[in-house]
């Protein structure tokens, strides 16, 4: 017996199946303990198909994509930084508050002060935000700790947060964001304190699937990187690199020399860079969101990632300083707007490519046969609308592993 078969529904698999979005019209889908059992044609479906189902939804014409994931955000946080954007909107450069002592650092401040059940609390509002568009993976760093004890509370909320929301939550540790304030004069304390304590802590603990990094003027260097990339794979962990956002810093080689999942942000990214992470398999993720918060004009050389066969994703980025923002299907439409993605390109952005960035691509993000059977219902009559619309309620229904939720 099958639990559920989804009818009347156009299917968007993002299959590479030679339609665009990998598109079966007049389509049907059904899942079994969680995980998709058939999908096709609705005329293929075998003679039997309603009697050996539980539940018959019919949806009138309505399109299936995969559940969205996002696969770069920043969830768990205490505080805000309004503050902050008023200062930048009154002529402050984002480096030039980070040096007076602001941007993450008082986020540290702010998350190492909010308790556990209220970091929960907060960052399910923001869930709230990605659910009610159709998510049912996210990524979510730690990096606001700067210390064992609070990267442990904000891992354990993100984990907490799977379980309340219903999605499923892939955990990076972002060890070097900024320098925690006990280290403020001593980098080279803090970088071997992380290398040597934090990491082998978190990994042992499994409190995270990935190690996260934040190559910047304002953050670490490339060769302070290097060394906590060598010890995060020693100790079991994925990496990726939050690179080339502010500046050129060639992060992104240096990530693709680690085999790094994924480089991400990439405004300032050069021509090695590009290749670098062609010929290791590194995804570029894309955020425009933050492109767009801070009013930044250097572009993401785009034509040049899809030229080197760079595969592209798309995410939120979630974050109080630079992203403030919940909402998947704006951050489609930034993809388009500002970095001329292609529509489709922007949804295998947040589908296909984004599970390839967390190591999903055999669990989610496309519909196949064998995959969780995460699904996002919507009221459209083209997937090209998710891109197009701004605002618009458009999710019908979000199941996650078989089940609507
Ligand atoms: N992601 C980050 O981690 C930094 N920028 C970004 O896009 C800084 C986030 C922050 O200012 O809190
Ligand atoms: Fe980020």
């Amino acid at each position: 017996m099958w639990d559920t078969l989804w009818l009347d529904a156009h299917l968007a698999t993002m299959t590479g199946n030679g339609a665009p979005y990998g598109a079966i019209e007049d389509g049907a889908i059904a899942a079994k303990d969680g995980r998709i059992i058939w999908l096709g044609k609705r005329a293929d479906l075998p003679a039997d198909a309603a009697s050996r189902v539980h539940e018959i939804r019919k949806l009138g014409g309505a399109w299936i994509t995969p559940g969205l994931v996002d696969c770069h955000t920043h969830l768990v946080f205490g505080g805000d930084r309004s503050r902050e954007f008023e200062m930048r909107l009154e002529g402050k450069s984002y480096q030039d508050i980070a040096a007076g002592g602001g941007g993450i650092v008082s986020t540290i401040l702010a998350t190492r002060a909010a308790s556990k059940p209220a970091l929960i609390q907060s960052a399910a509002l923001r869930m709230a935000g990605l659910t009610r568009e159709g998510v049912t993976t996210v990524e979510i760093k730690s990096g606001y700790g700067g210390d064992l004890e609070t990267e442990l509370k904000q891992l354990e909320a993100a984990a907490a947060l799977a379980e309340i929301c219903e999605v499923r939550v892939r955990r990076t540790f972002l060890g070097l964001h900024a320098l925690a304030p006990e280290f403020k004069d001593d980098r080279a304390g803090y970088v071997q304190w992380v290398v040597q304590k934090m990491i082998p802590a978190i990994a042992a603990a499994g409190a995270a699937d990935a190690f996260d990094a934040y190559c910047e003027g304002v953050g670490f260097s490339v060769a302070e990187i290097d060394r906590a990339f060598t010890a995060a794979r020693q100790a079991g962990l994925n990496v990726k690199l939050h690179a080339e956002q502010l500046s050129n810093q060639h992060g992104a080689a240096l990530a693709a020399r680690h085999r790094a999942l994924s480089a991400d942000h990439l405004e300032y990214l050069d021509e090695a860079g590009i290749a670098a992470m062609a010929a290791a398999g590194t995804v570029a993720v894309l955020l425009p969101c933050a492109f767009y918060f801070l009013r930044e004009t250097q572009l993401p050389p785009i034509e040049k990632l899809r030229e080197a066969g760079v595969k592209m994703a798309l995410a939120g980025d979630c974050n109080p300083g630079t992203s403030p923002m919940t909402s998947p299907l704006t951050a489609l439409s930034m993809g388009c707007t500002l970095f001329r993605l292609t529509p489709e390109e922007a949804l295998a952005g947040m589908t296909r490519e984004a599970a390839r960035a967390l190591a999903l691509r055999d669990e989610i993000g496309t519909l196949e046969i064998g995959k969780a059977a995460d699904l996002a219902i919507w009221d459209v009559r083209h997937p090209g609308e998710l891109s197009y619309w701004l605002g618009a309620p458009l999710l019908r229904e979000r199941v996650f592993a078989g089940r609507a939720v």
